[in-house]
Formats: structure tokens, sequence, C-alpha cells
């Protein structure tokens, strides 16, 4: 029987580039090795910090090495040639390692016979033009089947304020919040002032001002006072025309991984703990900021509890595949829900992973589920 090809789609025009390769980096060595070897072909294609894709050698060079491939633009064959297969010129990015790897690599623009020969496809992109819906509905739009949630799904998860609204509708517990548009911010005057103290009467402080579809935690500030207030959401503004202010939880946080499609399954729950003053940029992505611990020591009700809420979350906003779901668990016991996450960090340590690892599935199985998951849907 021919192998199955995996279009392993990484990179992409976001912020979060280099965390796209490093999970590419693991999906792609759990579907070329063990069991799985045998089962599928790798076809990686990376999306260049510019938009363009690159198919072959140079995308290969890009998961062995970690490093982003930059070509210039007059380096590639014209996209007009799709199909292409010519050798072209790449140079490393220069602000990465350029002593890493200075010679010329091989680069081919990824063309449409590469493109069309993808069996299913592994999107593992992030921000405003992968993790919102638009990789997702190009692939539908492709009929080809692809890993996680479609369109509805992974718009909802990306979007703090739809995604709320979801959760509000299935009577899902979370912290009280205020929806906020720029307009509101810039443009108007007399309207600010209005905004800030119905944002007091309803959050009140600490809260926590968010722009609203960003995966990253780039543009987020916690707000004390009024002056902070107006200085986050000033901030907030400048990142997203859609703001989110949500009440500040004295809470632990805790997570939970979904797997499946129409009979999702919950994973142990895992907790988090931080150094810093809440869960930055900066601890995000530095070792040993924080401490993870799965399973979670909490009461067994509540590990139930918080299993159940996530397979709710789960079908609230119509995700499918997979999904990490992420909990407030407060001081007075209560479980309130803070966010889903339809394409959670997927290294070998991120929480996604190692919380099935904890519940009985190695990586590279969870790897080989997800794949099946898309091809079940798909039929
Ligand atoms: F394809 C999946 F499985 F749905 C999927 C897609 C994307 C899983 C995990 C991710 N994750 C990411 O893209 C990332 C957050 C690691 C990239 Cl920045």
């Amino acid at each position: 029987m021919r192998k199955m090809r995996v279009g392993l789609l990484f990179g992409g025009r976001s912020g979060e580039h280099e965390v796209s390769i490093n999970s590419a980096r693991a999906i792609a060595k759990a579907i070329s090795t063990g069991e799985n070897r045998n089962k599928y072909e790798l076809l990686p294609f990376y999306i260049q910090k510019d938009g363009r894709w690159l198919a072959g050698q140079a995308s290969h060079k890009v998961l062995e090495s970690g490093v982003p491939v930059f070509t210039s633009a007059d380096s590639v064959a014209s996209q007009s040639q799709l199909g292409g297969w010519e050798d072209e010129e790449v140079k490393n990015s220069s602000q990465l390692d350029n002593s890493h790897d200075a010679k010329m690599l091989d680069c081919i623009p990824a063309g449409l016979p590469q493109v069309a020969s993808v069996d299913v496809w592994f999107p593992i992109l992030h921000g405003p033009n992968g993790e919102d819906g638009t990789v997702q509905g190009l692939l539908k739009l492709m009929q080809v089947p692809f890993v996680g949630s479609g369109v509805l799904g992974s718009a909802l998860g990306m979007d703090k304020i739809a995604m709320k609204m979801a959760f509000a509708q299935a009577g899902l517990p979370q912290v009280k919040y205020v929806a906020v548009n720029r307009s509101q911010i810039w443009s108007n005057p007399c309207v600010f002032p209005k905004l800030c103290d119905r944002i007091e009467e309803t959050v009140g402080y600490p809260c926590f001002v968010k722009p609203a579809n960003l995966g990253s935690s780039v543009g987020i500030s916690k707000a004390r006072s009024r002056s902070e207030l107006e200085t986050a959401l000033d901030n907030a503004a400048s990142y997203d025309r859609r703001i989110i202010v949500e009440a500040g939880a004295i809470a632990r946080e805790l997570e939970c991984a979904v797997l499946g499609n129409d009979e999702p399954k919950a994973s142990v729950v895992g907790e988090i703990t931080y150094q810093s003053d809440f869960y930055d940029y900066e601890t995000k992505y530095s070792a040993g900021m924080a401490d993870i611990i799965i399973p979670a020591a909490i009461p067994e009700a509540i590990a139930s509890q918080i299993q159940q809420m996530s397979l709710e979350a789960f079908a609230a906003v119509d995700a499918a595949g997979l999904a990490r779901v992420d909990f407030f668990y407060t001081e007075s016991g209560e479980v309130l829900i803070n966010e889903i996450n339809t394409i959670p960090g997927f290294t070998a340590t991120s929480m996604y992973p190692m919380m099935w690892e904890k519940s009985g599935i190695p990586f590279p199985e969870l790897v080989d589920r997800l794949i099946q998951l898309a091809l079940e849907r798909n039929s």
C-alpha cells in the first residue's frame, strides 16, 4: 500500500514563526520514525516570514536546523511558474545564526505538483494568518483533509470575544469581562471616559487588557488603576481592533487536553505555576519560569468537572481533532473557563502532548491519531 503523504505546513507570517518551526520539528520527527514511518511520507512546506511557500530540500533544511531560511524575492523563481522545479539560491536569515550554514541551499518554491500530491495536511501555523480559520478555509476549499479544527472552530478559538460569547451561551462559567472596540478608545474623546467607568463597574481592578485576536501574549497588560487602564487600552488598541478587558482572578491555572471529533475524550488535568506576576510573553517562552505539574494535585471531583467542562467547551466552539482548554481554579473552589486553544503548542515538552503522555498516549501515537481523525472527519 502506498504511504499516505502528510503535508506539514509550518512557519508563517506571524510573531510565533520560531514556535511553529519547533512544533513542526517534533511532529516531523514523529511522522518519520517508528511505526509511523511505514504509514506516512513527510512532505514539508515552509512558509517564509514574507509569506512565500517553499517545498523540497529547503523546507527539510529548516526542519533539520530549526533555523528560519530566507530567500530574497528575486532569488526565487517567479510564482507564475507554479510547478517550476528550478533549484534556487537561498540565504539564511541575516538576524539569525549566520555561522551556522552560510552556504547556499537548494530552494524549490512550492509548486502545484507538490501541493496536489498531499493526502492530508497538518497545518502548524499560528496567528492572524493561520490560527484564525484562514488556512483552514483554504484547505477546505482544496477538498483535502486536514488535522485540527475547521473554519468556525479555528475562528472562535482565535477571537477571545467570540469565544467567550460561545462559552456564555453554553452556560460555562467564566470571569467577568468587557468587550471593547478600538474606535471607543481612539476616535471619540467623549466615549473613552464612559468606557473606563463601565469597565471599573463591571470588572474592577486588577484587570487584564488584551487584544482579542492575538495568539501570543503581545499587547497584554495588567491594570491596577484608572491611569494604568487608560495606558493599557491604548497599548492593546495598537495591536488589534478588538480588545477584551477581563477581571483578574486569584486562582490556580489548570489545563486539560481534548482529543477526538464527535466523541472527544479529555486527558488528565495539568497545572502551571508561574514565578512572574502573570503569564507574559517572556514567561511563556523562557525555560524555567513556569512549573508544570501533571496530573495536578486537585480533588478528584474538580478534575472531573474540568474534564466535563473541557468537552462542553470543545463542542461550544465546534472544535475538531484537538484543543487545549485552560481554567482558573479560584480560592473559593470555583472552576472558571479561561480559554480554548485549538492550536496548542506542540513540542515534546508542550502542555498538550505532555497531558496525553500522562494519560497513556505517547507523542508519536498522538500524531498518528490526529492524522486518522482528520481522515475520519472527511469521510
Ligand atoms: F494541526 C493541528 F493539529 F490542528 C495543530 C495546528 C497548530 C496543532 C497545533 C498547532 N500549533 C501551532 O501551530 C503552534 C501554536 C505551535 C504554532 Cl505557532
